[in-house]
């Protein structure tokens, strides 16, 4: 059969790696042996292990499963801990935030205040994470560029969550805990600003979004084309001529008139990647504190035509003379 390189079709085994020794005297070590599985090996490295939990890993799991808790039991609660109808409706099931008329106040616990307890321990358990992707880096001597990038999508979470709250003062203004109710409050959102569609921000972020996406297509699909000349072991075909490297050149060259190296694509990547939430996150902000219709706001700087009026105009009747005061 020709190779076309789809899945991976070569595993390599030994013992599994331990990873390099750790310096200085620790609390915490690395847990697990390590193990191989086939299946992941189709997808990715068939190595499972030795992990590195750590004291903030550990904090940050049990922070976690305290805001999964929370949620859980509430949904649970909202169905008279009927476990049937906890499965059956779990999809439509939510905790809220508090209602409007508590402002920045902190409710009862069942008017909101297990939101935000649970709101808590949840951001509190990826802050925890994301300190535990920029220490395993260091430890590694390597760049922070993957807490770069969670710090981003950390951005838009707690603008969604937190910053925007605290600007609008309320805490009602956050998103629910849910699957269904999470969705239901996007589109909610979006008409109660006038369209999400005209902020310029949601279209920036789009278009990031979706930009990744081609990115990663073209990216991932260039490399296993090479695939049969070792186009993925990057570091003998950087500069070497006739290489798979080249060849990929060359096919971007010829199709598009200009081609990313194997460095560039990788920094292409990252930014389109980061940019998507930062600028989301800006267009959330930006909403109900600066700007309340985003269509109004379109129409008034020639981004989108306003409609004309069908109707004659209508006059109020209660400002007519006569009518009762
Ligand atoms: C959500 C935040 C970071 C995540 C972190 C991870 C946990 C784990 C697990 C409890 C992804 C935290 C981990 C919490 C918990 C357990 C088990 C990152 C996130 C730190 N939109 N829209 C975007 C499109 C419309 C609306 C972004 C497309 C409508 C709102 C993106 C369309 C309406 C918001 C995007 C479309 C609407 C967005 C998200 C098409 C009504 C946002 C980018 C084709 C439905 C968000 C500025 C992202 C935003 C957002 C795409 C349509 C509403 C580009 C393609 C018109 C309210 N929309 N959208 O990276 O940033 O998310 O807006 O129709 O808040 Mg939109």
């Amino acid at each position: 059969m020709e190779y076309q390189n789809i899945f991976t079709r070569t595993q390599v085994r030994s013992h599994p790696h331990d990873g390099v020794p750790m310096r200085g005297s620790h609390l915490f070590e690395r847990i697990g042996p390590g193990f191989f599985n086939y299946w992941a090996g189709k997808i990715g490295n068939a190595q499972f292990g030795p992990i590195y939990l750590g004291p903030l890993g550990l904090a940050s799991v049990v922070c976690f499963l305290i805001a999964f808790e929370i949620m859980g039991l509430n949904m649970w609660a909202s169905v008279n801990w009927d476990p049937v109808q906890f499965v059956r409706q779990l999809p439509w099931l939510a905790l809220d935030p508090p209602s409007p008329a508590y402002g920045l106040h902190i409710p009862p616990l069942n008017e909101g205040g297990w939101w935000l307890i649970a709101g808590f321990f949840l951001t509190v358990s990826i802050l925890l994470w994301w300190v535990r992707t920029y220490r395993r880096a260091v430890a590694l001597g390597m760049g922070l560029h993957v807490s770069g990038a969670f710090a981003a999508a950390i951005w838009l979470y707690l603008v969604l969550g937190f910053f925007r709250p605290l600007a609008m003062g309320s805490w009602g203004e956050a998103v629910p805990f849910g699957f269904f109710p999470h969705l239901d409050w996007t589109a909610a959102f979006s008409l109660r600003y006038g369209n999400l569609f005209y902020n310029p921000f949601h279209m920036l972020s789009i278009v990031f979004l979706y930009g990744s996406a081609l990115l990663f297509a073209m990216h991932g699909a260039t490399i296993l084309a090479v695939g049969r000349y070792g186009g993925e072991r990057e570091i003998e075909q950087i500069t070497d001529r006739g290489t798979a490297s080249e060849r990929a050149a060359l096919f971007w060259r010829w199709t598009m008139g200009f081609n990313a190296t194997m460095e560039s694509v990788h920094r292409w990547a990252w930014w389109f990647a980061i940019l998507c939430p930062i600028t989301g996150g800006i267009g959330i902000l930006l909403t109900g504190t600066a700007v309340d219709n985003w269509y109004l706001w379109a129409v008034k700087h020639h981004v989108a035509p306003s409609y004309p009026t069908p109707w004659p105009t209508v006059v109020d009747p209660a400002t007519l003379p006569g009518a009762p005061q």
